[in-house]
């Protein structure tokens, strides 16, 4: 008998026929009563596939005496009780790395975005108004331009590789130096943040990087500057941020999470200096069929040997 596997959130075809192949699967979108579900079946579950948002809320996890091995859909993982996991010998997978350069160009593009009023003018040709009213106001150019990166890991180092094209100057901020780079290393984020044009941020998000860009960063940052956040919505102080954005204390933003997504401040909608995109980053298909890919392998690796390809660090001690 094949062992059991609970599907948290989505799942692409490809994806389904390769869980059914070596694993029974118990979608838990079409339980109607988990507890009593748990009850019956949550022996029988081995593995979870699920992503970094939803994780594996406590009630499930208690639910599953036999978890091995929980399987993520992205790098993120913040929605995994990692602590929890490695108590109970649990390995948890996520997908590094092969997401870089997609994320790394919705950084780029949302930088550009912002820099050349890219929504603003699009808008005025669609509404209408360039042959009303005339030309638009000049805008920015990103060239040659200070872009403080939080957080150089994969992501970040990818986006620093790609922002060479506009002549930039990098320098980043994170809890350590980091060996065998060349860019200008800032143990002060709010001094990072004063001497950016451009503060790109791309940290983990969970306790840790909550509210890191608060008040002072934003202020650090300033009229003539712009916030891009591609990592988390918690990482920024999105409260702040909102009113910096509407009285001019912030210049621009460009967006792919928010704090309590799908829910987005709805002050942000009447801003010409904000671009919003809905967690799209690694969203094409190449990059979503490489982490599909990834979610599988890592499932079935543990079943031939009890390993994964690629463990979050808090459980890679666990194989
Ligand atoms: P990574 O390689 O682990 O890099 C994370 C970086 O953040 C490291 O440089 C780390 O350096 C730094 N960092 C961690 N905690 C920090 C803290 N408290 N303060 C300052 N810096 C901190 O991760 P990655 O693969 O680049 O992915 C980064 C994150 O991007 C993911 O965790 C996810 O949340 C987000 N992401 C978003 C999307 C999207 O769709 N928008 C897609 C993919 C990833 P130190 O350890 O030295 O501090
Ligand atoms: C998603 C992401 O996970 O990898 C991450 O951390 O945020 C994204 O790639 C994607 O939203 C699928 O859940």
């Amino acid at each position: 008998m094949k062992p059991g596997l609970l599907l948290i959130g989505d799942a692409t075809q490809r994806m389904l026929d390769r869980f059914d192949a070596e694993f029974t699967v118990h979608k838990l979108a079409e339980i109607d009563d988990l507890q009593a579900w748990l009850a019956e079946n949550g022996e029988g579950i081995i593995a979870v596939a699920t992503n970094g948002h939803a994780g594996v809320k406590p009630e499930i996890m208690a639910g599953l005496p036999n978890l091995k091995v929980v399987s993520c859909y992205g790098v993120g993982y913040d929605g995994v009780d990692t602590d929890a996991c490695v108590e109970r010998g649990i390995l948890v997978a996520h997908t590094p790395n092969v997401l870089n350069d997609d994320v790394a160009n919705t950084a780029i593009l949302l930088m550009l975005a912002a820099s050349r009023d890219l929504v603003f003018n699009d808008a005025y040709v669609r509404a209408g108004r360039w042959e009303k009213e005339g030309n638009t106001p000049l805008t920015r150019s990103p060239e040659g331009k200070t872009y403080g990166i939080v957080g150089l890991g994969r992501i970040g180092e990818t986006i620093a590789e790609k922002l060479a094209a506009f002549n930039a100057r990098v320098v980043y901020h994170s809890r350590n130096k980091k060996d065998g780079v060349d860019y200008e290393y800032y143990p002060d984020l709010v001094k990072m943040a004063e001497d950016s044009d451009y503060l790109i941020v791309i940290t983990p998000g969970g306790a840790a990087t909550d509210k890191l860009v608060n008040k002072q960063v934003i202020e650090a940052l300033g009229p003539q500057g712009t916030l891009i956040n591609v990592a988390r919505g918690t990482v920024v102080d999105e409260e702040e941020m909102v009113k910096a954005l509407s009285d001019g204390r912030l210049g621009w933003a460009g967006l792919d999470v928010f704090r309590e997504e799908p829910k987005v401040p709805s002050e942000l909608y009447d801003l010409d200096n904000v671009t919003l995109l809905p967690h799209v980053a690694s969203a094409t298909h190449e990059t979503r069929q490489a982490m599909g890919d990834l979610v599988c392998q890592n499932l079935s690796s543990f079943l031939k040997d009890g390993t994964v390809e690629t463990p979050v660090p808090e459980c890679a001690h666990l194989q």
